[in-house]
């Protein structure tokens, strides 16, 4: 059966990286889509992209170029007018010439993320920025908290194969709620947990609310989001007070010193209680059942990094393998990502195969204040007045929305976007392009969350005028006479020089058509031949000041760092605004299924006694704000979440929301520590009812989108 349906690959932004096999329908469109035989997919995807026809054939796909012709952000039916290709390329190298022209090449913010995860299609645009010498970004939305905090540690962005969960005795998901994130992992989970495997792993999950995760797991820690590093702080003194530590494995293998003893030794169980909302025997519990467990796998996730101090609390939590040297057993150990595991140099794929111009990189998670000009988010250099726009969605996913929307208004800005869908910073921009979808365009793909290369290859064509990122871009860099061989090559070639490149085989000699497993050895895999840092140690005592600039903070030894946002008297509540299981981030916001699978509508999750307090009922609408601004929305009684936390599983358009406002408005952008990092649940906010008046001040001009108004034809 499987032979009828199309190898590929699942593009989105998602620790799976699925194998896919994709139906063609007779008339040639997307129709089933499956899971594909690659190891670790095993099969199995999400119901999201089980349903992609409903994505990939949408009514409201762009299928055009289109130009505005009304006033920015407006909305209404007659904003945009359909125009050729070669005229919108005229347009848009017109523009970025002119502005080079006025304020040199940083004037131009290409700004691109991980709406597909294809090296080819994702990195054209960094290519041509870096050769043209645009201004540069500073990839923060997403890993620069987590990688810093693991870095910081371990030294190596890789970790334990998560097909070894089979040989574990227990699994611990740590701020990651991969039933919603990443449902193969739960599949491996599954295969861990049944009865006639001879282990029988226990599951422990560890969330601020009870997640679908949680709700499967023996263990649930709930704990106040942004304490992490105290709640593991206290399991290490546990384990080190109740003899539970490998001490030899510490002396060989790590830089675990009397310092580090006498530091933890104040870290009681009392001590994270007070911080985290967690009982002194729960805490005590979990840290014994850690301890007692050779084979104890920890499956580190985001969620908890997005935190002024995650990058501290992942350096805390990834200790507790080298307390416990669960690092020497099959099934044991720890996973954050594998991204460091495929080697691959990417200096042709970036153009930084020759010397290209420096330029100031601006932080993207920031790009409110960027646009609004702030003198200390410009870095010193000219303001943005071009933005080229790809892969990513940012008057919806970025920090701040408020400030975002009132940058993108200005006059002076010309904003070119290409993409699938009229999204939020679509409906913002003077040109907007069609883009193809990954079942319409070829490309190779690594994963976070295995250790397998793939590629695939259109097996449909793409609708209307679309054009794959890699085609448009080098047809623009061909106007702009910005030269390098990569923009005139073939996606086949572009793929068989990158593997080359990393002394990998190329595709004829990958033993599986589709996928070369790039797994490590056991030893290597499990850190026994010594960890990232130049000494092979793990470092309980890390040196920040190689991670990141804003290196003063951080703490000397693993600990609870102090600088999430102040629930004061004002802002009593924390904020999780988590994923979705319905939405890849931005990206299924559009498709009907996935808002109805949502509820229909945004929600907040709030605990009884916090409504009851509040006089707030069941389904009611209420008010969330703090000073960025307010949004409205409805809540739902929850008891699986401290009566102070408060949990919004995000991300839908702003005009889901109902004053056309969406829960970013509400997110910061101050930057995490020490290396930067957007830090979307560490949110101190207030919770009323929703006739409060309270706070306007996110409404600058009527919000972001009247319903369906974008649409053409
Ligand atoms: N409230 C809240 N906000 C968050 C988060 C959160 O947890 N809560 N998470 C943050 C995180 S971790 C991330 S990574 C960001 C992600 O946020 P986004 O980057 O916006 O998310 P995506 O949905 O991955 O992709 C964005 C867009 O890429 C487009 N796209 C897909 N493939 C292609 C292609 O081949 N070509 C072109 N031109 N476009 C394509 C899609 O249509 C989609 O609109 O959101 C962040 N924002
Ligand atoms: N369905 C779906 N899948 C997705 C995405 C999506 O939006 N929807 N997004 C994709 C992307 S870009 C990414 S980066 C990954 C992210 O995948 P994950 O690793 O799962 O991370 P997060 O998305 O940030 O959050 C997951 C969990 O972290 C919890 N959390 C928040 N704050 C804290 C805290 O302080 N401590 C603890 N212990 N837990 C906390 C949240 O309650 C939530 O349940 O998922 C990807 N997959
Ligand atoms: S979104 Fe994630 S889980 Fe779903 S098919 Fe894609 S890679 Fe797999
Ligand atoms: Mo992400």
């Amino acid at each position: 059966m499987n032979d009828l349906f199309a190898p590929s690959v699942c593009p989105h932004d998602c620790p799976s990286v699925c194998a896919l096999r994709l139906e063609v329908t007779g008339d040639g469109k997307l129709g089933r889509v499956r899971g594909g035989e690659q190891p670790y997919t095993d099969g199995v995807i999400c119901a999201k992209v089980a349903r992609y026809a409903e994505r990939a054939n949408h009514p409201d796909r762009l299928t055009r170029p289109l130009r505005r012709v009304g006033p920015k952000g407006g909305g209404g039916s007659g904003q945009f007018e359909p125009l050729s290709w070669d005229d919108a390329l005229d347009i848009l190298a017109d523009k970025l010439f002119r502005a080079t022209e006025k304020f040199g090449p940083q004037t131009v913010w290409p700004y691109h993320y991980a709406g597909t995860m294809g090296l080819v299609q994702r990195n054209a645009l960094r290519r041509l920025g870096h050769l043209a010498g645009w201004s540069r970004q500073h990839e923060t939305f997403c890993v620069a908290l987590a990688d810093a905090g693991w870095q910081a540690g371990i030294g190596a962005k890789r970790g334990v194969d998560a097909r070894e969960v089979v040989d574990s005795e227990l699994i611990v998901v740590w701020g990651g709620n991969p039933a919603h994130t990443q449902i193969n992992f739960m599949n491996w989970v599954q295969k861990a947990r049944r009865v006639n495997n001879a282990n029988k792993a226990r599951l422990v999950v560890i969330d601020p609310y009870r997640t679908p995760t949680a709700g499967k797991a023996d263990m649930h820690l709930m704990p106040k989001p942004g304490t992490d590093g105290a709640l593991a702080c206290a399991v290490m003194h546990v384990l080190l007070a109740e003899g539970l530590a490998d001490r030899a494995y510490l002396a060989r293998h790590t830089d675990f010193s009397p310092a580090v003893e006498a530091h933890l030794a104040c870290r009681t169980p009392q001590w994270a209680a007070a911080i985290t909302g967690l009982s002194v025997e729960e805490i005590v519990a979990f840290a014994r059942l850690y301890g007692s467990t050779r084979r104890s796998y920890l499956r580190v996730g985001y969620g908890f990094t997005r935190q002024r101090n995650g990058a501290a609390a992942m350096h805390a939590v990834s200790c507790l393998p080298a307390l416990t040297g669960a690092w020497q057993e099959r099934g044991g150990g720890a996973l954050y990502g594998q991204s460091g595991l495929y080697g691959l140099d990417r200096n042709f794929l970036y153009g930084l195969d020759r010397p290209v111009p420096q330029a100031r990189q601006l932080d993207m998670a920031a790009i409110g204040r960027v646009l609004l000009g702030e003198e200390a988010a410009l870095r010193g250099g000219p303001p943005v007045t071009a933005m080229l726009i790809q892969n990513t969605n940012p008057a919806m996913v970025a920090p701040e929305s408020a400030a975002v929307r009132r940058g993108f208004l200005r006059e002076d800005l010309f904003v070119c976007v290409h993409e699938q869908f009229m999204t939020d910073t679509a409906r913002l921009a003077d040109i907007v392009l069609p883009a193809t979808m990954f079942s319409e365009h070829d490309d190779i793909y690594q994963a976070s969350g295995h250790t397998f290369l793939q590629t695939a290859k259109a097996a449909v064509t793409a609708p209307g005028e679309c054009r794959p990122n890699h085609d448009f871009i080098g047809s623009l860099a061909k106007r702009l006479g910005v030269e390098h061989p990569a923009f005139a090559m073939d996606v086949g070639a572009l793929i068989d020089k990158l593997l080359s490149d990393s002394g990998k085989p190329v595709r004829e000699e990958w033993p599986d058509k589709d996928w070369l497993d790039c797994a490590l050895p056991f030893e290597k895999a499990h850190f026994l031949d010594g960890f990232g840092h130049a000494d092979g140690r793990f470092h309980f005592a890390p040196d920040w000041s190689a991670v990141g600039p804003a290196h003063a903070v951080m703490p000397v030894f693993p600990d609870h760092l102090a600088v999430i946002e102040d629930v004061s008297g004002e802002m009593p509540f924390r904020l999780v605004p988590a994923p979705a299981r319905h939405f890849l981030n931005s990206s299924f916001s559009e498709t009907q299924s996935s808002r109805a699978g949502q509820g229909g509508r945004p929600t907040v999750l709030v605990h009884p006694q916090t409504a009851a307090a509040l006089g707030i009922a069941d389904g009611e609408l209420v008010r969330l704000g703090n000073r960025r601004g307010s949004v409205r929305l409805h809540a739902r009684l929850f008891d699986g979440v401290q009566p102070t936390t408060l949990i919004v599983e995000s991300q839908w358009a702003h005009e889901c929301f109902v004053d056309g406002i969406g829960i970013n408005v509400l997110v910061g952008a101050e930057p995490g520590y020490p290396n930067g990092g957007a830090a979307y649940h560490d949110t101190a906010v207030w919770l009323s009812q929703g006739s409060d008046v309270r706070d306007q001040v996110s409404k600058p001009d009527g919000g972001f989108g009247v319903p369906g108004s974008t649409r053409l034809g």
